[in-house]
């Protein structure tokens, strides 16, 4: 226990537990419930907390990396021997007079060759009550210590000037403090299965990536299955488990679900390997209803699930959000944890835009059954998608791999509430994966066209937006279970049914007949690409590359190339 026992030493708990049991988790339920830090709501074993005002969304701000070198233009880094400094100085007393628990968890399956096993310390709660639905809790992380990452978490004084994410990726060490929310402090997730994972995968030969896992049952080929990367916010948790339009339902389409945030992706005989290493979700919550989302109210309403900063339904005792396709309760508590009698909506949101829900994946009434297999699964496509109001099409298909990268280093998105900063504003977050990497931009991107090269053949590579908006700031597509739309066309175009895409300045799009677009939504509102709006984007582009210097893959740079001289042309 000693890459433990030094960080309990510094935080000096009055007492340690250590969480393996069910029924220890079921005292610590009634804990929160005793102390007032939850309430349990009616859905069946489902505890409601609410935090922090300045502490409801994951920190960019605070979130380093302890490196003594340069990683480039989105890593924050702190020199190592400053960075444990900062360690000894945030943390030193920490716990006093609090318990610390340490939850050993494994991510991936038990029996798989993939699974990593780590090992967190936390005062918190909640932390350990989200962590057992996330991860699987498991004394096996305590046998192998030594390879375990190690979390440790405390909430100290909660001051949000000393609010910290430090990673020692190297190291297999991740500090987190001043927060109890989400992102920042359920170490298994981006800390551990994407940015320690995705440098163990650079130097392994694999991948770990922001995407959801999810199979299209379909009367084309059968079985397809897609990852996809979408910037926070943005629709994985919604398209990994989506239920297609009642017209597409009828003529034999469904979904599974694998995973809806995180995937390690290995390379094998010249194929792609999913696997999700999560156990449950931590999903959006406004915006879900039966209607855009049944599967996930499903899984939500089979209980066992933690809410937070949901607003609540006083007299049904219910979670409640906006978009959850329910009228205002006649008496509401916030987020904020303030009672309202008839509510008006310009009060509001009364449940944060960034609440959430963490619901345990066994839930999901469409999980595919290979979620827990060692096998994993076999990639056909891989999809990108963003949040753009305007310019960037509903769909396209990369020209080749080189390509694909070049646009997935290159996407750019609305921030939304799941980011601090001003929803809305447009950034870029290359492969949706801005706020996680752990090691220097330019070398990731090599990474990916490494793997590339590995793979016969390589796997389609397709660019999404659901959200383009007509001139009243309405959204010009459906989405949801009418995103199976492009999802058929994806199908079409890899198997070689669909042969009439046109070359745009954006990759391949579907000529007009070839998608089927619901009726009254226009072809031209989703595919008009403005020629000078992309020769700006290309500008934006060129920045990029030249700010990589050095570690700017010549592959890049021609496709850059080649992208420029297309605009010329029509021009
Ligand atoms: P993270 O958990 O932060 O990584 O988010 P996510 O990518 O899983 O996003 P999620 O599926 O939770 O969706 C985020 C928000 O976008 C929710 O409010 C959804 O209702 C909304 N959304 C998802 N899919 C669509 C879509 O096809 N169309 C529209 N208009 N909104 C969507
Ligand atoms: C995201 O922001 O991408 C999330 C939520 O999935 S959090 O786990 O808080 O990072
Ligand atoms: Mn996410």
């Amino acid at each position: 226990m000693d890459r433990i026992k030094k960080y309990i030493d510094l935080c000096n708990p009055e007492e340690v537990q250590v969480i393996t049991q069910e029924n220890q988790l079921k005292e610590l339920k009634n804990f929160v419930i005793k102390t007032g830090l939850a309430r349990r709501l009616s859905v069946p074993d489902s505890l409601w907390f609410c935090s922090n005002p300045h502490d409801v969304a994951r920190s960019e701000e605070a979130t380093v990396v302890a490196s003594d070198r340069d990683l480039g233009p989105y890593i924050k880094t702190v020199p190592v021997n400053e960075a444990r400094c900062l360690v000894k100085e945030l943390f030193e007393n920490s716990m006093a007079s609090r318990v610390a628990y340490i939850v050993p968890y494994v991510m991936g399956s038990l029996d798989s060759d993939i699974k990593k096993f780590g090992v967190t310390l936390t005062d918190s709660p909640y932390v350990v009550l989200n962590m057992a639905i996330l991860n699987k809790v498991t004394d096996e992380a305590l046998k192998s210590l030594d390879s375990a990452v190690i979390g440790v978490h405390s909430m100290a004084s909660m001051d949000p000037t000393k609010k910290k994410i430090i990673h020692f990726i190297e190291d297999l060490e991740v500090f987190s403090v001043n927060t109890n929310y989400g992102g920042n402090v359920l170490t298994g997730k981006k800390c551990f299965s994407l940015r320690i994972a995705s440098s163990l995968g650079r130097a392994q030969g694999w991948l770990a990536e922001h995407m959801l896992v999810s199979v299209v049952h379909n009367p084309i080929c059968g079985r397809f299955v897609f990852t996809a990367a979408l910037p926070s916010a943005c629709g994985k948790t919604n398209l990994a488990m989506m239920n297609p339009s009642e017209e597409y339902a009828r003529k034999g389409w469904s979904v599974t679900c694998g995973g809806d945030d995180i995937a390690w992706i290995f390379p094998k005989a010249g194929r792609l390997f999913a696997y999700n290493p999560e156990y449950g979700f931590f999903g959006v919550a406004p915006g879900t209803s039966e209607s855009s989302n049944p599967n996930f109210m499903s899984a939500i309403l089979k209980g066992g699930c933690i809410f937070t900063n949901t607003a609540v339904d006083e007299e049904l005792n219910l979670p409640w959000w906006e978009g959850i396709g329910k009228p205002y309760p006649h008496k509401i508590r916030t987020w904020r944890n303030e009672v309202i009698i008839n509510p008006n909506k310009e009060e509001g949101p009364f449940a944060h835009p960034n609440s959430r829900v963490t619901v345990p994946i066994e839930n999901c009434p469409v999980l595919d059954p290979l979620w827990r297999s060692s096998e994993g699964f076999e990639i056909d496509a891989i999809l990108f998608g963003c949040r753009r109001a305007a310019g960037y099409p509903l769909v396209f298909k990369a020209r080749n791999w080189a390509e694909a990268v070049y646009f997935a280093a290159t996407l750019k998105s609305e921030r939304t509430s799941a980011q601090e900063g001003t929803v809305g504003v447009l950034r870029h977050d290359p492969f949706a994966m801005r706020p996680f990497f752990s090691y220097h931009i330019g070398d990731y991107l090599r990474h990916w066209l490494t793997i590339g090269e590995s793979l016969s053949p390589q796997p389609s590579v397709y660019f999404v937006n659901w959200f383009r908006k007509d001139s009243n700031s309405m959204f010009v597509w459906p989405g949801f279970g009418e995103n199976i739309r492009v999802l058929e066309w994806v199908i079409k175009t890899t198997k070689g049914v669909s042969t009439a895409c046109i070359d745009s300045l954006y990759g391949l799009i579907p000529a007009r007949d070839d998608l089927s677009l619901p009726e009254g939504v226009l072809y031209e509102h989703l595919f008009t690409i403005d020629v000078d709006d992309f020769e700006k984007e290309l500008e934006e582009n060129e920045h990029f590359l030249k700010a990589l210097g050095s570690k700017c893959p010549e592959e890049l740079w021609s496709v850059h190339e080649s992208l420029k001289a297309m605009c010329k042309k029509v021009l």
